[in-house]
């Protein structure tokens, strides 16, 4: 007999949670960065601590990375895949970096600049030809673009050159790449975001070809939006192409999953394993992805915390009834309905999570097995005098 806690287990088995590497390097506000001694200096560095993550939690095999960040020099490409596999990790979604080089004062593909443009849809281009070389499926974009005042550009200008440019790119995936479309309402344009809400990634992704699809951070959207609602829709139009997890109180807020509003992501798990449930328990591919970096809390604890908080929600969403649920719905039982999902919101997974543990020789408590594995105090020592050595900052508690 199928019991919840089997769907529980059963779900577990087949979730998996890309990290990202500028999670395991220091980062700041625009206020100030704080050093921390343990903070990865290099890819390596970032692909040594995704790798402890993944031995602790065995649901975090690839990596996510930033190009201009992780692979200044395309050429190292392989040795970069090397060292990921000593890690036990691989290398996951590619990410171009179209927002921090000077030319893209004014945008990246909206740019009203011809040569400016072409140069942002090459970097495309070339971070497709990147994850060809690496065998990594997904792509993902996100764009900077956009204006600050009223005026200052032809917004339907600029969604004709983003038109062009995603076109112009998808043309050179291969039958087995993605391309994400990750969409976002202001921060860092303050009047008007090119793409900005999941209707115009939606509408560029279409326009692109078969293979883009929607990317939802779950930071980008404004404060009450519905977040699940947009999920579904998109689960139904077979444009679910991935997420950014993380979670918010304000704006992109950076903060652990789950830390302010678990219900809403164990919501948003609901509609994709009720989605897979109709289906006969096929799974749409969805990339999953984290996209948090902590300027306070220490990184790789942080990520181990999401990780699991993630792997808790996934398994609870699994455990809604949802043969009782839709009967509940057709015959307009609105709280048997609800109760359907807040029983399984609210049931214990720890024996499940602890048996899948268990049946993968994993540790009980990834965290705990963290903290006194000694990997954080070895490598702040050995990155300390790194960074002392390179004339790197190490912040001034440290000095
Ligand atoms: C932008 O806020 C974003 O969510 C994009 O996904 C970027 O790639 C990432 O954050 C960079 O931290
Ligand atoms: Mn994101």
């Amino acid at each position: 007999m199928t019991t919840p806690e089997t769907l529980a287990f059963q779900a577990l088995e087949n979730f998996f949670i890309e990290t990202p590497s500028w999670g395991y390097a220091d980062t700041g506000t625009r206020f100030g960065k704080f050093h921390q001694p343990a903070a990865a200096i290099d890819m390596p560095d970032k692909l040594a601590d995704a790798g402890q993550v993944h031995r602790l939690t065995g649901c975090c095999p690839t990596v996510a990375t930033h190009v201009l960040w992780d692979f200044p020099d395309f050429s190292k490409a392989a040795e970069i895949a090397a060292a990921a596999s000593r890690h036990g990790v691989r290398i996951g979604s590619i990410n171009p970096n179209l927002f921090q080089h000077q030319e893209y004062k004014l945008g990246s593909v909206a740019n009203p600049d011809e040569a400016i443009r072409a140069m942002a849809t090459k970097h495309i281009c070339d971070s497709i030809a990147l994850g060809k070389e690496l065998h990594s499926r997904a792509v993902s974009l996100w764009f900077a673009d956009g204006t600050n005042y009223p005026g200052q550009d032809s917004i339907r200008a600029r969604k004709h050159r983003f038109e062009y440019a995603l076109r112009e790119a998808h043309q050179h995936l291969d039958p087995d790449q993605v391309l994400l479309v990750e969409y976002k309402p202001f921060e860092p344009a303050f009047y008007q975001t090119d793409l900005a809400d999941w209707g115009m990634a939606y509408m560029m992704a279409k326009i692109a070809g078969p293979q883009a699809k929607v990317l939802v951070d779950t930071g980008h959207h404004y404060l009450s939006q519905n977040i699940e609602q947009i999920v579904a829709w998109l689960l139904d139009e077979n444009m679910l192409g991935g997420f950014h997890f993380n979670d918010r109180r304000y704006a992109d807020d950076d903060l652990t999953l789950g830390s302010i509003d678990p219900y809403q992501i164990f919501r948003i798990f609901h509609e994709i394993h009720f989605y897979a449930w109709e289906r006969g328990g096929v799974y749409p591919k969805i990339e999953y992805m984290i996209d948090q970096s902590h300027n306070l809390k220490p990184k790789i604890e942080a990520m181990i915390q999401t990780v699991t908080t993630a792997q808790e929600l996934y398994a609870k969403a699994a455990m809604v009834d949802h043969e009782a649920m839709v009967r509940y719905q057709a015959e307009g039982r609105i709280i048997d309905a609800e109760m359907c999902l807040k029983k399984a919101f609210h049931a214990d997974v720890s024996g499940v999570v602890a048996d899948w543990r268990k049946s993968h020789d994993l540790p009980a408590d990834p965290l705990d097995a963290h903290r006194i594995s000694g990997y954080e105090a070895a490598v702040a020592k050995e990155r300390v005098e790194r960074r002392m050595a390179l004339g790197l900052s190490i912040g001034s508690s440290y000095a």
